[in-house]
């Protein structure tokens, strides 16, 4: 079977999930670095691949993967060792909402396409910009601080690495970057630490890629 291949982009906090589910997964895969900042999504050869313009996209078994969480369920379903997501229905229910109040609700509203029409057709200065970041990363991981409490562990959910942890830790490295406060949100924090400490974790972060 041919190696699996990422395109992805260092920052993409998108990409970041997809790299930790690989490593967590043991997957050997090879990067296709596509540069955001210099608009490379849009470019018509990529967009043949991906319609959307988005990273990360994987080619993998003999498929061409896009959505992160849609990748890491195919994962999680294709290689089942460790498991990304809890047995029980209700429990796994519950990680899933974790992970998608980070992917649908926080992340798209602080997408680059987003801050740069804000910028560009909308006019917002760059404080503003700013601060629009700020306020919808605040209200959704204050909101995510309630809903994990309940069950977590030393990770989002329990004591082992779920979807939840790593969809937590690339928003947290993006709320650090625009300066977005973290004191009041001591569950994610326990969470973010235990699962930057793990290998899988560690070896997706963006300062150990290549840009
Ligand atoms: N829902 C998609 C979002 C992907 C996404 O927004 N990727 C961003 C980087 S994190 C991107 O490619 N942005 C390009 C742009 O905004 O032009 C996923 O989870 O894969």
């Amino acid at each position: 079977m041919a190696r699996a291949v990422l395109y992805d982009y260092f920052r993409s906090s998108a990409s970041y999930r997809v790299r930790i589910a690989l490593n967590l997964k043991g997957i050997d895969y090879e990067h296709r670095p596509i540069s955001l900042v210099q608009g490379e999504q849009q470019a018509p050869s990529y967009r043949a691949l991906n319609p959307q313009g988005f990273v990360p996209m994987l080619d993998i078994d003999g498929h061409r993967l896009t959505q992160s969480l849609a990748i890491i369920v195919y994962l999680d379903q294709t290689r089942r060792d460790p498991p990304l997501m809890p047995a029980d229905p209700a429990d796994g229910a519950h990680v899933r909402a974790l992970a998608m109040a980070v992917a649908c609700d926080i992340h798209p509203l602080n997408n680059l396409r987003v801050l740069k029409y804000l910028r560009g057709p909308l006019g917002v200065s760059e404080e503003d910009k700013d601060e629009w970041y700020r306020h919808w990363v605040a209200e959704g991981l204050a909101a995510l601080e309630e809903m994990a409490r309940p069950h977590a562990g030393a990770f989002l959910f329990g004591d082992s690495p779920t979807i939840a942890d790593i969809c937590l830790v690339p928003q947290l490295y993006n709320a650090r970057r625009f300066s977005v406060p973290l004191a009041n949100y001591p569950t994610l924090r326990r969470a973010d630490e235990t699962a930057s400490a793990h290998a899988a974790f560690a070896a997706a972060h963006p300062d150990r890629q290549e840009q």
